[in-house]
């Protein structure tokens, strides 16, 4: 759902401190209990839901996934405008694809992180599929986030299948090139990945490096698990924190709720 701010005001505003994404992998797990994760997530202070992750997930069951968010987070909203204790806009959490390419689309996201993966070294993922997708994208007016992505080492299988030239802690003075280089290209976020399921998250120096230029949205992801180390990358400048196997791992809605809320509570405080 757009919130009334409108999609991108809400993701580049800077008022509420880091916020947090969940990531949820449509290929990983049921539609509906992607539903139930994503909707605990809001519960436990989550604010934007990512849609994507494995290769090759059929177009059909992202969009089943989005679809079954999307009906989910309607009923809230009519719930809570029924019930003046509950403010509507907090079940207004954008769903947002997270593609690895022109694949896995849906009408029913609300928006696209519709990125430049930088440091590719295939032209595939610097332009070509970004060229197959924006025909589907324009049809089903589906709004795009321009993001440039970073992947930074150990990189794990994005790094891998994007054909990286991977992004060591020292090299902080081509990190701020690159965040230089997409504020110039007029991308509005940059996203900071080591990789998902990587042993480290993204080093803080470049956190901090990449946040000297001012106007772009620090989206920071991989690797992180603990409250401490979304705090650390939050205190370098991330805007937004996002998390994907620390949600799939739990099963039990409870501790999933728990563990979001430890770690979502402090990035505020
Ligand atoms: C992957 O940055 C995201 O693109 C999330 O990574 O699964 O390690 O949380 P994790």
């Amino acid at each position: 759902m757009i919130p009334d701010e409108g999609l991108l005001n809400y993701i580049i505003k800077r008022t509420d401190g880091c916020r947090h994404i969940t990531l949820i992998d449509p290929g990983k797990q049921s539609a509906e209990i992607a539903v139930r994760r994503a909707i605990t997530a809001i519960e436990a202070g989550s604010r934007m839901i990512f849609i994507g992750g494995s290769t090759n997930t059929p177009n059909e069951i992202v969009h089943t996934t989005c679809l079954k968010i999307q009906e989910e987070l309607e009923l809230r909203i009519f719930a809570a405008s029924q019930d003046p204790t509950i403010n509507e806009e907090y079940w207004k959490i954008p769903i947002i694809l997270f593609p690895g390419g022109s694949h896995a689309l849906s009408p029913s996201a609300d928006g696209i992180t519709f990125m430049m993966l930088m440091n590719s070294k295939a032209r595939k993922f610097l332009i070509n599929e970004q060229l197959k997708g924006a025909s589907y994208l324009e049809k089903y007016n589906i709004e795009t986030i321009p993001t440039g992505y970073l992947v930074f080492a150990p990189g794990g299988k994005v790094g891998e299948v994007g054909e990286a030239s991977l992004i060591e802690e020292n090299e902080l003075e081509l990190v701020y090139s690159y965040a230089l280089t997409a504020k110039m290209f007029g991308f509005k976020t940059l996203y900071l990945e080591a990789g998902s399921g990587s042993n480290k998250q993204v080093n803080i120096n470049c956190i901090k490096e990449a946040k000297k230029v001012d106007e772009l949205c620090l989206i920071v992801g991989g690797g992180i698990r603990t409250p401490e180390q979304a705090k650390l990358a939050a205190e370098a400048g991330a805007d937004w924190i996002v998390t994907g196997n620390l949600c799939e791992e739990l099963e039990d809605l409870d501790k999933l709720r728990k563990t979001l809320e430890e770690l979502i509570t402090p990035l505020n405080n």
